[in-house]
C-alpha cells in the first residue's frame, strides 16, 4: 500500500508534502535550520526560505549564499533539486567535515517553491502552467471580454523591465506585469536579498542544462568581470557536475544561447545588487526528441539532484573567505 502524504526526496512533492517537510526538518534540527516567511503569494501561500547555519563563525562578515527553485511553476526538478542540496547541507553538517566547513562560514538561503501558487496549480489543474496565479485581468474589445491570470515571475524583476523578451498582454506566457516587482513574490525576493546581501545568487529551472550567466537581456551584454570571474568559475562547476555522471552542460549568457529576455532574476541579482557569482541553472534533461522536457521521469531526479551539488560545492568553496 502506498503511504499517502509521505514526503520522497524521489518523487515530485505535492507543496503541503514540502511545506510539512519543511517544518519536520526545522524541528529536528534547531540548531542548523530557521525558517523565514519572506511574505504570502496571491493565494495565501508562505513563501518560505530556509536559513541553514552552523556555529557563528568568527569572521566578521560570514558569507551567505542563496538558492531559489520553481519560480516557474511547471519545472518540477527544480524544487526537487533545491530539496536535495538542503538535505545534503544539514545531513552532512555532523558526518562531513566539508559541509561542517561550509555551514560554519555560510549562512545558506534555500527557497525550494518561489511560486507555491503555481507549483500547486500545475498539480492541480495545468501540468504545463509557468507563471504564478495572480488573479485574472479582463480586456474589452467589441466583442468580448477576455480575461488571463498570472505573472511571468523571471520578467518582473527590475533590469530593463519590460524591454526585450517579455509581454505586456496578461494572455501571454511571459507576461511582465503591471510593474516591476508587482508580485508579492519576486518583491519578497527583492526586499529579503536588500536586507541580506550575498555572494552567491543560483536561480534553478529547467530545462535545457545550461549555466546562464548575466546577462541575458540583449546578446553581448556582459558584466565587467564576466570572464575574469563569473564564467571561470561557471566553467569548473559544471565542470564537477559533468563528472558525476558525464551531464553536459553549456555555460554562457540566456541572450547568447537561446534567446533575449530582460526582468530576469538573476540579472537583476547582478546588475541592481552587484552580488559576485549570480547563475540561472537550467537542470535536465538537455532536449526533448521523445518527450516533455518538464515531464523529467522522477528516476532522474537523483541523479539531477546529486550533480547540481557538485556544482554548488565548487560555488561555496569559492565564495568562503572572500
Ligand atoms: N528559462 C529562462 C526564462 O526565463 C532565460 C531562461 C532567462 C533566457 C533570461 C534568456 C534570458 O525564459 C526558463 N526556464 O524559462
Ligand atoms: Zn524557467
Amino acid at each position: 500500500l502506498f503511504e499517502e502524504g509521505a514526503f520522497r526526496f524521489d518523487k515530485y512533492n505535492t507543496w503541503t508534502q514540502i511545506e510539512e517537510y519543511l517544518y519536520k526538518l526545522k524541528d529536528n534540527h534547531p540548531d542548523l535550520v530557521t525558517l523565514v516567511e519572506i511574505g504570502k503569494s496571491h493565494e495565501n501561500r508562505s513563501l518560505l526560505v530556509v536559513k541553514v547555519s552552523g556555529k557563528q563563525s568568527m569572521a566578521p562578515e560570514k558569507a551567505s549564499l542563496w538558492l531559489d527553485a520553481g519560480i516557474h511553476a511547471r519545472e518540477w526538478v527544480a524544487p526537487a533539486t533545491a530539496l536535495i542540496i538542503l538535505d545534503k547541507l544539514v545531513t552532512g553538517y555532523k558526518s562531513d567535515p566539508q559541509v561542517q566547513s561550509f555551514l560554519d562560514n555560510i549562512d545558506f538561503y534555500i527557497f525550494p517553491v518561489m511560486n507555491p501558487d503555481g507549483y500547486e496549480y500545475t498539480h492541480t489543474k495545468n501540468r504545463m502552467w509557468r507563471k504564478n496565479r495572480r488573479p485574472a485581468q479582463c480586456k474589452k474589445n467589441y466583442f468580448h471580454t477576455i480575461c488571463c491570470s498570472g505573472v511571468d515571475l523571471n520578467r518582473n524583476f527590475d533590469w530593463f523591465w519590460a524591454s526585450s523578451g517579455s509581454s505586456s498582454d496578461p494572455c501571454h506566457e511571459t507576461y511582465h506585469g503591471p510593474s516591476a516587482f508587482s508580485e508579492p513574490e519576486s518583491k519578497a525576493v527583492k526586499v529579503f536579498l536588500e536586507q541580506n546581501p550575498v555572494k552567491a545568487f543560483i536561480t534553478l529551472h529547467s530545462y535545457s542544462q545550461l549555466w546562464l550567466i548575466p546577462f541575458g537581456h540583449r546578446k553581448r551584454a556582459y558584466p565587467q568581470d564576466y570572464s575574469t570571474a563569473l564564467r571561470p568559475l561557471a566553467l569548473r562547476a559544471t565542470k564537477a557536475l559533468n563528472q558525476l555522471h558525464g551531464t553536459k552542460y553549456a555555460v554562457g549568457t540566456g541572450a547568447d544561447l537561446m534567446y533575449e529576455a530582460s526582468g530576469a532574476s538573476h540579472d537583476y541579482a547582478k546588475g541592481t545588487l552587484h552580488v559576485p557569482y549570480s547563475y540561472l541553472v537550467e537542470l535536465r534533461p538537455k532536449s526533448t526528441m521523445f518527450a516533455n522536457g518538464f515531464l523529467l521521469p522522477e528516476r532522474e531526479i537523483k541523479g539531477t539532484g546529486e550533480e547540481t551539488w557538485e556544482a554548488i560545492k565548487v560555488i561555496s568553496d569559492e565564495i568562503i573567505g572572500q
